[in-house]
């Protein structure tokens, strides 16, 4: 490890942290972090959040705003220069335009600032004037935070866990190629970087093909989502059932890659964007694992809390600056509940709190305050009671992804008591499914918007996010 350099960063990092504290006197910013697995629906909620800021009559559970203390809104130049621009706007116009779609996968990092002008409250109000707050949000593909974990994980446990994880009976079906090449291969032989190149992309096919299967824990995920990495020796390198190996060796070459990825790859990525974070938004497509079965479940579950567990490390670890040490409010959010009849909504709320909660209980964030709620970011459905057989079934009715007529699902009922589906998935038994099969026929394009003056998008308790996130930070 070079010592140098990484006392050079923590150098740049205080002085950043100083800079940003001081002009926090007359101005503070809030830098809020959204943190979920790819298509969790931090996109989504980034552009939504932001346009219910800008046209704020949907957002009466936000103090600030229900108080008419908000003066203004708007969108001004973020903080880094070095980080692409959101696109705030183009997401927008696809999402709420003529015909509304869901934006694409995100391939890189980008970053937006909206701040906030607000009359204070209290003591303040008469002496100080109006207040200011920036709110700093980075959007990133969901696939690199499931990298956070190797920061602690050295090639060799990396390797072994690896191999174990592809034979396990969920994965053995898309690993088979994969696992032929790694038993076969010599890894103490000399390095061979045509070898090394097959077993990358084998072991990156199998990756590709457990995500497609609804497999959340899936890393390292610049082997999903390259960015520009694409094709670079960081990325070309693959677990081995024997890891170890002599100089020179095919083993020695793919554990140098495995920490060159983690060392100028990874490790910069989390202190760059994660290091900052003031407050914590996680979002969690509970849904979709509850619909795909106890082992998507229980999947869902190690992803989540492999990455909750690197947040525990406070200030001992080299960890401990990247996380723990100022994040003071964590939310957990289980996005799309609109896919839900509202009478579910507390029973889908309390599936995601239980599925962290072990996590939360290990983690020691000082004082943080902790919630979880259910949150749709774009309501893409209207709630409909039909009869049926005598029997009051709560469904909603939404536009098809597919074809775009209307249709009425009964997404099925979800279980009263968390503890039904985390134990099953933790024991890997219980049905298929949880849910009807009309749940996993259903995805809903965005809804055709009103373009009421004054109104942002249609949402599910994103004011209360918004009040939870950063509501005290307007007083
Ligand atoms: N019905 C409904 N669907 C949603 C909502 N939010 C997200 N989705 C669905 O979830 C998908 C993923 O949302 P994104 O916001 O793109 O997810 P992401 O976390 O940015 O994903 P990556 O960019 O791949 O990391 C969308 O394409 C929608 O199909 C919501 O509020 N309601
Ligand atoms: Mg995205």
């Amino acid at each position: 490890m070079n010592i140098l350099a990484d006392f050079a960063d923590d150098a740049l990092r205080l002085f950043e942290d100083t800079t940003r504290r001081a002009g926090a006197v007359f101005e503070p910013s809030l830098r809020i972090g959204v943190t979920g697995l790819n298509r969790a629906g931090k996109t989504v909620f980034i552009t939504s959040l932001i346009a219910n800021l800008l046209e704020r009559e949907r957002m009466t559970r936000l103090s600030a705003q229900r108080d008419g203390r908000i003066e203004a809104a708007m969108l001004r130049p973020q903080p880094s220069a070095d980080v692409p621009r959101f696109d705030y706007e183009e997401h927008l116009a696809a999402m709420t335009g003529p015909n509304p779609a869901w934006p694409s996968s995100t391939r890189r990092t980008s970053e937006l600032r909206l701040s906030i002008r607000f009359r204070r409250t209290g003591l303040l109000s008469g002496l100080a004037g109006d207040g200011v707050l920036h709110l700093d949000i980075v959007d990133y593909p969901g696939e690199w935070l499931l990298d956070l974990p190797l920061l602690n994980t050295p090639w060799a446990d990396w390797s072994r866990q690896s191999i174990e994880a592809a034979r396990r009976p969920e994965r053995i079906g898309h690993a088979g190629a994969f696992l032929a090449w790694a038993e076969k291969v010599d890894g103490t032989a000399s390095v061979d970087e045509t070898e090394a190149r097959e077993g990358a992309a084998l072991f990156a096919d199998y990756l590709k093909a457990a995500r497609q299967a609804g497999l959340s824990a899936i890393s390292p995920g610049r082997f999903l989502m390259p960015g520009d990495l694409a094709g670079t020796p960081a990325l070309t390198f693959a677990p081995l059932p024997d890891p170890d190996g002599p100089h020179d060796s095919l083993a020695r070459l793919m554990r140098d890659r495995y920490d060159a990825y983690r060392r100028f790859v990874v490790k910069p990525f989390f202190q760059t964007h994660f290091a900052k974070v003031d407050r914590q938004i996680v979002l969690i497509d509970a849904l979709s694992a509850v619909d795909a079965g106890p082992r998507a479940v229980a999947d869902l579950r190690k992803a989540m809390s492999d990455i909750l567990d690197c947040f525990r490390h406070g200030e001992k670890s080299w960890l401990g600056p990247i996380f723990g040490r100022r994040v003071d409010r964590l939310l957990f959010a289980a996005t799309k509940a609109d896919h839900v009849h509202h009478t579910q909504h507390s029973a889908l709320q309390a599936i995601t709190a239980a599925l962290v909660r072990e996590s939360i209980e290990r983690a020691s964030y000082k004082g943080a305050q902790v919630e979880a709620l259910a949150l749709a970011s774009l309501r893409s459905t209207v709630e409909q009671t039909v009869e049926e057989n005598g029997e009051t079934l709560h469904c909603v009715r939404g536009r098809s992804l597919g074809s775009g007529e209307e249709v009425v699902v009964y997404p099925g009922q979800l279980p009263e008591d968390p503890a039904t589906i985390v134990d099953a998935s933790r024991h890997g038994h219980g049905e298929e499914g949880w849910l009807s099969e009309d749940y996993g026929f259903m995805r809903f394009a965005p809804p055709i918007r009103s373009g009421k003056p004054g109104y942002g998008p249609p949402h599910l308790r994103l004011d209360m996010a918004a009040e939870f996130l950063f509501g005290d930070k307007l007083q």
